[in-house]
């Protein structure tokens, strides 16, 4: 059984995770329609991401005996200036979401509740390779600068920098 502090976290973290998955959706449909297709098709992926992590916890909460609460959400904004502002604001919201999850581990252990702390460990472990892989394309980014031709490239192979590639492009990481 969920403490009625876990249970709460738990929820705060299911409002995250959904709003997250808003905010991505919003930056797809975003370079849509500035045809920019690829950069659009990473975002629609990651907000399905999103949905997923928040779906993992709405199982966890009533599984464990919980209601899983489902809220109204903020709206994210509609317009993100430039394709470099965009991936520099979904860099900050990870770190957001990091922070976010790590004050729900910190409820759980103060709660003593382990069972929920481990299960938590596959969003810390998560966190880490979301923030490596926007520090990659940020990385990116920065080579292409102004170059048209870098950007034509960079939209075409945006889907294809994966968790995995970022690692090995940054051994030292
Ligand atoms: Fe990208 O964050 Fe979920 O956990």
């Amino acid at each position: 059984m969920l403490s009625q502090r876990v249970e709460k976290a738990l929820n705060d973290q299911i409002r995250v995770e959904a709003e997250s998955s808003q905010v991505y959706l919003s930056m797809a449909s975003w370079a849509e329609v500035k045809g920019l297709e690829g950069i659009s098709q990473f975002m629609y992926k990651h907000s399905d991401e999103e949905r997923m992590h928040m779906l993992k916890l709405v199982k966890y909460v009533n599984e464990r005996g919980g209601h899983a609460h489902i809220s109204d959400l903020k709206a994210p904004k509609t317009d993100f200036g430039s394709f470099q502002n965009m991936f520099q604001e979904l860099y900050e919201h990870e770190i957001f979401v990091s922070n976010s999850i790590n004050e729900l581990v910190h409820v759980t252990l103060e709660e003593k509740d382990y069972a929920t702390h481990n299960f938590l460990q596959w969003y810390v472990a998560e966190q880490i390779e979301e923030e490596a892989l926007a520090r990659t394309i940020l990385d990116k980014i920065n080579l292409i600068g102004n170059d048209k031709g870098g950007l034509y490239l960079f939209d075409r192979d945006v889907q294809q920098i994966t968790v995995e590639s970022a690692a090995a492009a940054n051994p030292e990481e």
